[in-house]
C-alpha cells in the first residue's frame, strides 16, 4: 500500500514557481512523451479542441509519467462525468474550459470531491487508485487534485471574483483565443484591446491571491504576462510546432 501521488504542477503553483508549458493536441502517446523529455513542465493533453478521449488520453497520461514533466487534462467541457472518467484515469490536474460564474465554478468543485463535499461516483480499484494500493485515497484524493478554470468570455470575467473565491479553485486560466472572440475581435487574441482586458484580468485575479495562466505562442508575450505575475504560460503547441517547423523547410527547398 502508497499514498497518494503528489501532484508536482500544484506543489510548484502554490510555491509561486513559475512554470512553462506545451498544448499537446496529437492524440499519441509518442507526441506527449516528446514533449515531456523535452523539457516543458507540464502538457496539456487537450480533449476539447482535439480528438482525444479518456482512452487516448489514458495512453498519453501514461507515456507522460515516464517524464519528468506534470500532465494535465483538458476536458471537453465542464462535466461531472467527464471529469469523473478523467479522474478515475489517473489525472490530477484538470483545466475546465468555458466557466462562466460561480455556481459554474461550485459545479466543477464539485466534480471533484467524493461525498458529502461533492458528487464524484467512487470506484475502488480505478487507476487513480493504483487498482486499490493507494491506502485511503478516498479521503486524500482531494489534497492532490489541482483545478484550473478557465476564464473565456466576457460573462466570465465580469464574475472573476465569485469564480476565484469558490472554495476548491486551485487557480483560473485566460483563454486569449475565445476571450477575443467574446470581445468582438474573432481571431485577433493580440488585439491591444484584448491585450488590456487580458492585463487588467491578471492584476485582478493576483491582487485576489489566485496563481493564473494563460495560452501564449508570442514568446515576447509570454514574457511580458510572467511580468505581469502570471504563474504558468502554455508557450508551445505541437500542431503549430510541427506545421511552422515544417514549412520553414519546405520554403527553403520550394521557392
Ligand atoms: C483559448 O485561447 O480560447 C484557449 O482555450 C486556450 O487554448
Ligand atoms: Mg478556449
Amino acid at each position: 500500500m502508497f499514498s497518494v501521488i503528489e501532484n508536482k504542477f500544484k506543489k510548484k503553483l502554490l510555491a509561486g514557481e513559475k512554470q512553462i508549458g506545451a498544448w499537446n493536441a496529437v492524440c499519441n502517446g509518442s507526441v506527449s512523451e516528446l514533449l515531456g523529455y523535452a523539457g516543458f513542465d507540464w502538457v496539456v493533453i487537450d480533449t476539447e479542441h482535439a480528438p482525444s478521449d479518456p482512452i487516448t488520453a489514458l495512453g498519453q497520461l501514461q507515456a507522460l509519467e515516464a517524464t519528468a514533466s506534470s500532465a494535465i487534462v483538458r476536458p471537453a467541457i465542464n462535466d461531472s462525468v467527464l471529469i469523473k472518467r478523467f479522474l478515475d484515469i489517473g489525472f490530477q490536474t484538470l483545466i475546465i474550459p468555458f466557466i462562466q460564474d460561480g455556481s459554474e465554478a461550485k459545479q466543477a468543485v464539485a466534480s471533484t470531491r467524493y461525498p458529502p463535499e461533492g458528487i464524484r461516483g467512487v470506484a475502488g480499484t480505478s487507476r487513480a487508485t493504483r487498482y486499490g494500493s493507494i491506502s485511503d485515497y478516498a479521503n486524500e484524493a482531494y489534497k492532490e487534485i489541482c483545478l484550473i478554470l478557465q476564464l473565456e468570455t466576457i460573462e466570465a470575467l465580469e464574475n472573476l471574483d465569485d469564480i476565484a473565491n469558490t472554495k476548491g479553485v486551485d487557480g483560473l486560466f485566460i483563454g486569449p483565443g475565445d476571450l477575443a472572440a467574446s470581445l468582438g475581435y474573432l481571431g485577433k487574441p493580440n488585439h491591444p484591446e484584448v491585450k488590456k482586458v487580458i492585463k487588467d484580468a491578471i492584476l485582478k485575479i493576483k491582487a485576489l491571491g489566485k496563481p493564473v495562466g494563460i495560452f501564449s505562442l508570442d514568446p515576447e508575450y509570454a514574457e511580458a504576462c510572467f511580468d505581469d505575475g502570471v504563474d504558468f504560460v502554455a508557450v508551445a503547441m505541437d500542431t503549430n510546432l510541427l506545421m511552422k517547423q515544417s514549412k520553414q523547410i519546405i520554403s527553403r527547398f520550394k521557392k
